[in-house]
């Protein structure tokens, strides 16, 4: 029998939610470099070369792939940095921010 089951507890038990995370996915396109995805990958979402290299050919040859998993003001606020560096360049570059499950 555990200690819960005899003592009473005074204080409700204190609610707490883990925070839910979500999908960066990064979309596969024709025109942005194979290297500048490999540098935005290690500049903003932190990816050493062999996951960014990894990640950028998953996407060039599936289509899109799963970065990492953040809470939602992160997956956003990099997604976001991440598209405005490409778009500063020219380049078409997208990101994709979807909840888990
Ligand atoms: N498909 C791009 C190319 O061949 C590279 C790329 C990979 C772009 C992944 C976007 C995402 N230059």
């Amino acid at each position: 029998m555990s200690d819960s089951d005899l003592k009473p507890r005074l204080q409700p038990r204190t609610k707490v939610e883990k925070p839910k995370l979500y999908r960066v996915i990064l979309l596969n396109d024709d025109f942005t470099p194979r290297e500048f995805v490999v540098l935005v990958l290690k500049g903003e979402f932190r990816l050493d070369e062999a996951s960014a290299e990894k990640v950028m050919m998953t996407a060039h040859q599936k289509g899109a792939c799963v970065v990492s998993v953040y809470p939602k003001d992160v997956a956003e606020t990099k997604a976001t940095r991440a598209i405005d560096a490409a778009q500063r360049l020219g380049y078409p570059l997208q990101f994709t921010v979807e909840p888990e499950e």
